[in-house]
C-alpha cells in the first residue's frame, strides 16, 4: 500500500514518543513511512526529502522534535504538503523549548501543532488520519467506529473508582 503519511523525527532517541503516531495509523489501517531526519545532523537530507515529498506520494508529514526543534518548519518550508509538529518532551526543559520552537511559526509557512510528548503523537496520527478522510469513505469509517468506541468506553464506566 502506498504510504500517504511520513512520520519523520529528529533523533531515534524521538521514537518511543512517535511511535503513539504510528499506533493509531496501525489502529485505523493508514500506512506510513518512518524516518529519522535531523534538521541540524543531517540538514541536507532535510532539504531532499521537502524537496521530494510531494513525488513520494505523502499527503501528510508528522514531524517530532525536541529541544531547539526546527525540523517540523524546515519541512514545511520545502514542500505544499500540511505539515504536523509533535514537540518531543525534553529533558532540560521538559518540551516547553520544543513547543515554542515549533509553534511559533512566523506568517507565511504553516506548521500545525499538536500537544507536547505522547499524547501530541498520538494526536498527529489521528489527526492526519481524519485529513485522509475527507477523501476515503472506508477510512471515515473506522475513525467513526474508533470514536464511537472512544465514547462508550467512557460512558460504560464512568464510575472513578473503578478500574
Ligand atoms: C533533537 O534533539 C531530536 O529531535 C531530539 O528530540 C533531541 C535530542 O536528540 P538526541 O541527542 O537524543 O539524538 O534533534
Amino acid at each position: 500500500m502506498q504510504a500517504k503519511v511520513a512520520v519523520i523525527m529528529g533523533s531515534k532517541s524521538d521514537w518511543p514518543t512517535m511511535q503513539g503516531a504510528a499506533e493509531i495509523m496501525d489502529k485505523l489501517q493508514v500506512a506510513y513511512e518512518v524516518e529519522v531526519v535531523s534538521a541540524h545532523r543531517t540538514p541536507d537530507r532535510l532539504m531532499e526529502f521537502g524537496e521530494q515529498a510531494v513525488a513520494r506520494g505523502f499527503q501528510v508529514i508528522i514531524a517530532g522534535a525536541g529541544g531547539a526543534a526546527h525540523l517540523p518548519g524546515m519541512v514545511a518550508s520545502k514542500t505544499r504538503l500540511p505539515v504536523l509538529g509533535v514537540p518531543v518532551q525534553s529533558k532540560a526543559l521538559n518540551g516547553m523549548d520544543s513547543l515554542l520552537s515549533i509553534v511559533q511559526m512566523p506568517k507565511g509557512v504553516a506548521v500545525g501543532t499538536l500537544a507536547i510528548g505522547e499524547a501530541g503523537a498520538f494526536n498527529a496520527g489521528l489527526m492526519a488520519c481524519q485529513m485522509l478522510a475527507n477523501n476515503d469513505p472506508a477510512l471515515a469509517e473506522r475513525l467513526d467506529a474508533f470514536r464511537k468506541a472512544q465514547t462508550e468506553t467512557v460512558l460504560g464506566n464512568p464510575d472513578p473508582r473503578e478500574e
